[in-house]
């Protein structure tokens, strides 16, 4: 197939001449198809240099002598049989080609090249193709700080029309921090299948999230007539992957992601390990809101995100436990109430104290400590602490801690 990201028609023929020529003045070049395609957007093309793209959409041949389609076969009724023989032997259908007469006919294509090549039929209207993400592959993920990300960051470059394009060379490029394959970038062509796999993508040490973005090639295509000429191009032009690297949870951790319910319902699953928490927004502990009239040492000195009074909170993390013990123990502060969820089971009788409607509660002002929760079956890798907390009223907050026992 050529090296473009066009859609190609089934039936490519390769013409060439040996040794290579270049012709002096354009020769006008056509080929007949049997099926009836859609000549509109139907031309012929071909490579014209070793990289992706590098192709060469055919400028459409002038009106006077160019290429007809007829069938051969009216000609010697003999040798058209045995043209079919060979056509059905060696082609995936058969070729018409003349140089008799007038116009080309409705079923073929041509155009005035200098070169002999390898000819394909491509539609020039099929720009862009497609970029997508490889099945099974999640866009983010989540990792120990030096881990390889698993399943790799894989995309998949189709035509417009769905059809896979191999031999596509794919770069995939850290952002800020990390490595691919051991370095800062590296190029994959897609198989035959369409798909290209970056492998090795260590996102780094430090805690935080990192990028590995995936581009095809665009805009290489080259051509001299338009509008027969259009660039390589795929949509989205690119693909970003994001992993975060996940550490411990410390009173006043980063990173959290957090949504504020001034009222109604939480969002169904949000305690879940696969719920979508993306929208929401991205905060340090501790969260809450200090009530002039009441005022807590622990709330003026450690609040770093607005969590307003009288108000819900939900908060979810990722996170470690030194050690990798499979018990963590979840301290908290807290004004006023709070479930706890670690890996999506609730955690909160664990307090040992009386719930009401599930919460454990806390009144005055908020200490350090002041509930202890424990989970167990803990993941030696990564886990999600979800805290759903409630205020009642005057001030509000929130932090949390998980260590071993
Ligand atoms: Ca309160």
């Amino acid at each position: 197939p050529l090296l473009t990201s066009l859609d190609q028609y089934p039936l490519f023929y390769e013409f060439s001449s040996s040794p290579a020529v270049t012709f002096t003045s354009a020769v006008t070049t056509a080929v007949c198809l049997k099926e009836n395609y859609d000549i509109e957007v139907a031309r012929l093309a071909h490579n014209v240099g070793p990289l992706f793209g590098d192709v060469e959409i055919l400028p459409p041949a002038s009106a006077a002598g160019v290429v007809a389609c007829i069938d051969l076969a009216p000609v010697s009724s003999r040798w058209g049989s045995a043209r079919d023989l060979f056509a059905a032997a060696f082609l995936p259908t058969e070729l018409h080609a003349s140089s008799t007469a007038l116009a080309l006919a409705t079923t073929g294509v041509g155009g005035t090249t200098r070169k002999f090549s390898p000819f394909g039929t491509v539609d020039a209207a099929s720009n862009p193709g497609s970029l997508s993400v490889g099945a099974g592959v999640p866009l983010s993920s989540f990792v120990l700080p030096d881990a390889t990300v698993s399943p790799s960051p894989a995309v998949v470059v189709r035509s417009m029309n769905g059809t896979p394009i191999p031999n596509v060379p794919v770069t995939f490029a850290v952002g800020d921090g990390g490595s691919v394959n051991g370095g800062s970038s590296q190029t994959v062509q897609t198989n035959a299948n369409g798909i290209a796999t970056a492998t090795g993508w260590v996102p780094g040490t430090g805690v935080g999230s990192y990028v590995l973005t995936a581009t095809p090639p665009a805009g290489a295509q080259v051509g001299s007539v338009e509008p027969y000429q259009p660039a390589v191009a795929f949509a989205p032009s690119s693909l970003t992957f994001t992993s975060t690297v996940v550490g411990p949870i410390e009173y006043g951790a980063a990173g959290y992601r957090y949504l504020i319910l001034p009222e109604g319902a939480p969002p169904e699953g949000f305690e879940d390990a696969a719920f979508d928490d993306s929208s929401w927004l991205t905060g340090t502990a501790a969260f809450g809101f200090n009530d002039p009239s009441n005022s807590c040492a622990l709330i003026v000195s450690d609040t770093r995100t607005a969590w307003p009074a009288n108000t819900q909170i939900l908060v979810r993390r990722r996170f470690t436990i030194p050690g990798g013990g499979s018990t963590g123990v979840v301290r908290v502060a807290i004004d006023n109430d709070i479930r706890v969820f670690v890996n999506g089971i609730d955690i909160t009788s664990s307090a040992g104290a009386v719930l009401v409607g599930g919460f454990a509660q806390h009144d005055g002002c908020p200490t350090a400590n002041s509930l202890t929760f424990t989970a167990t079956g803990l993941d030696p890798g990564v886990n999600l602490l979800v805290i759903q907390a409630r205020d009642r009223g005057g001030s509000s907050f929130l932090d949390a801690s998980v260590k071993a026992p």
